[in-house]
């Protein structure tokens, strides 16, 4: 019933049946993330990192409406380059594999394919969580939900304090999604190694890490786990600077009344265009490094 909306790359259906760790990547950061050519290129990367850390990658999108788990390199070019590409999160899943359409998934999206596709661990660079003034305008991402109750592990570098980050901890706990810092203590906020909150738990190998993952499913306590990666240091910005950049995003997106699924991609558009690419090189060096940290895991999940 469900494999017809499904339709796996050969790399990936030969590690399932041959019971590989696989680790799923997310296609909004390509359509929507960054420009090209730097989209293809930090997907391709990010794929052999995988593979050099002895897992595959599966890159999932909806393509005429099929689940792709794991894409072809035109496939890739076409998401990096088309215009006509819906960001997809659990809401939109429905109407465009009906009616035969393109979506790069969100990370609500990809964690609903990995789960349909049996994959565990999904490498991503920063989830979507609560938005400031979220107490009148109940802007709360639909990864949070997901999170709640899909079994993934997520590999992030932390929330982007485009977010309310405080009220983002404070929905994942009532959710019961452990928040787990990698060698740290502190939650990164994607572009810097930290943020005024503390994560849940610190764990300091992949081990370590694939062992909590595997109990709390064990135990049935559904629901994804995040893995907080921060950035390398030489990578990481200046946090005043990223404030200043940030301060400027919320306010101009007030003004221009964006709501909805906009908002995410607006906030992160300013802040593309006000740093002048320092940003960029920041986003595919932390997405590189939650890679290594990804395929290490899965691949003891796998053990
Ligand atoms: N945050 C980032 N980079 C991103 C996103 C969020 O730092 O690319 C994308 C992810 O795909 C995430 C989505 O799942 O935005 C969240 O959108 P929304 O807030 O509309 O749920
Ligand atoms: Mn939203």
């Amino acid at each position: 019933m469900l494999e017809k909306y499904l339709e796996y790359s050969a790399e990936v259906l030969e590690a399932k049946k041959a019971g590989k760790a696989i680790v799923a990547l997310e296609s909004t950061i390509i359509s929507h993330g960054m420009p090209y050519p730097q989209n293809v290129e930090t997907a391709k990367e990010v794929e052999d990192i995988i593979r050099q850390g002895g897992a595959i990658p599966a890159t999932i999108a909806i393509l005429d409406g099929k689940i792709k788990i794991g894409i072809s390199d035109e496939e890739l070019e076409f998401l990096a380059t088309s215009n006509d590409i819906e960001k997809a999160s659990r809401r939109d899943l429905p109407y465009l594999i009906a009616t035969k359409k393109n979506g790069a998934t969100t990370v609500a999206a990809t964690m609903i394919c990995a789960e349909l596709a049996g994959i565990e661990v999904f490498v991503t660079g920063g989830i979507g969580g609560v938005h400031r003034e979220a107490e009148t305008t109940m802007d709360i991402s639909a990864d949070l939900q997901e999170l709640a109750k899909t079994n993934v592990a997520v590999v992030c570098a932390g929330a982007k304090s485009i977010l309310d980050i405080g009220l983002t901890m404070e929905y994942l706990e009532t959710n019961g999604v452990p928040v787990v810092g990698y060698e740290t203590d502190k939650l990164p906020a994607f572009y810097t190694r930290s943020s005024e909150f503390d994560v849940n738990f610190r764990v300091d190998d992949a081990t370590t890490a694939a062992d909590l993952i595997r109990t709390k499913w064990e135990l049935g306590l559904n629901g994804g786990v995040v893995i907080a990666n921060p950035i390398p240091e030489e990578h990481a910005l200046e946090e005043a600077f990223i404030t200043n950049v940030i301060e400027t995003a919320l306010k101009e997106a007030k003004e221009n009344n964006i709501a909805g699924k906009n908002v995410t991609p607006f906030l992160l558009g300013k802040v593309k265009e006000l740093t002048e690419g320092t940003s960029l090189t920041a986003n595919i060096a932390l997405v590189k490094h939650n890679a290594v940290v990804g395929a290490g895991i899965a691949v003891k999940l796998q053990k």
